[in-house]
């Protein structure tokens, strides 16, 4: 067997203005109202993401370091609404003569709306010429609730878990997303023995349907009119310095926050961080192992 990984990130923009392009490609074709595009253009302007991106780069040194970690299988990565695109990374895999193709994606957790897309993208690409190993979550995960639970353990405050909304319809089919974000959330908070701990959502786009909460910023009000003093937020849902954390947690929560007069934080995001690549190349070795049919 020859294998090659196909690491899935969905993507940022490389320069401002790749901005335009790269939304058109979230909506995929729908429209959108220009105010909400020049404000995501001012959003990613105020990040300071000019000529290059700093998130793009996480990646590529995540790629890097779970390709040295697995030693002889190569590791290409794909976007799922920017280049490099999934199909570019498939067919790099197929061009190094892999017949086996592990499909990972840097986000956790299942959704229709989410992974299934990677997976489509990748299957799409693929188009029978290689076996498909994907894997399909890795939220409970025990060494990644660990690299958690170290960045919450001993604190003072009340922790709030957090993960991107999704619009709510999900659930009416039976959607595990939420309830893998949960259970992260509560393998995190007993492992680092944590008992003041809520969850809610955030970063809800606006696209006239009801989506997922509470969303953090109501749950900030709830928990100061409990009596809350101070607030950790711990992104269970994300793993790296996307503009969510950036921009809609250090930038809009943090504020409002403040205007409550609560405490706020934000754990450091694994990013890179050898201990995460040990996660990632434990789920490849695992998958290599039994490969599954696509
Ligand atoms: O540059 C960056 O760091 C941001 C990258 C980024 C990540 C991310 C994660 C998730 N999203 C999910 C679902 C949706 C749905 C819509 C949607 C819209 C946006 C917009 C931007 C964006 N998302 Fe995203 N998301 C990231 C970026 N996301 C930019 C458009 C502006 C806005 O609405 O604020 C709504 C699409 C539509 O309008 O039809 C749905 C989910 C995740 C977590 C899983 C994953 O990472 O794949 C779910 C990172």
């Amino acid at each position: 067997m020859s294998a090659a990984v196909v690491l899935m990130a969905y993507g940022s923009p490389e320069r401002l203005a790749d901005v335009p392009a790269y939304y058109r490609d979230i909506r995929g074709g729908r429209p959108i109202r220009p105010e909400l595009m020049a404000d995501l253009v001012e959003r990613y302007r105020l990040l300071g993401i000019e000529d290059e991106s700093p998130l793009n780069a996480i990646t590529e040194e995540t790629r890097a370091a779970l390709e040295r970690e697995l030693g002889d299988i190569p590791v290409f990565t794909g976007m799922k609404h920017w280049t490099p695109r999934i199909s570019d990374a498939a067919e790099r895999a197929l061009e190094v003569g892999a017949d086996t193709v592990v499909g990972l994606v840097l986000a956790p957790h299942f959704s229709s709306m989410s992974i299934a897309g990677y997976r489509q993208q990748l299957e799409d690409a693929l188009a029978g010429r290689a076996e498909l190993a994907f894997i399909e979550s890795w939220h409970d995960e025990h060494r990644f609730v660990d690299l958690l639970a170290e960045r919450v353990r001993g604190t003072d405050a009340h922790v709030v878990f957090t993960a991107h909304s999704l619009p709510a319809r999900i659930l009416e089919t039976g959607d595990p997303y939420k309830d893998q974000l949960l259970e992260t959330s509560q393998l995190v908070a007993s492992t680092a023995g944590v008992e003041n701990w809520s969850f809610s959502f955030q970063s809800e786009s606006q696209t006239g349907e009801p989506w997922l909460g509470p969303d953090i910023l109501d749950h900030l009000v709830e928990l100061e009119s409990q009596g809350v003093c101070d607030v950790l937020v711990c992104p269970v849902g994300f793993i790296a310095d996307h503009l969510e954390i950036r921009w809609d947690l250090d930038h809009e929560a943090a504020d409002k926050a403040r205007e409550l007069g609560l405490g706020f934080a934000r754990i450091e995001m694994p990013n890179a961080d050898p201990r995460l690549v040990g996660v990632l190349a434990g789920l490849v070795r695992r998958v290599l192992a039994v490969p599954s049919k696509s």
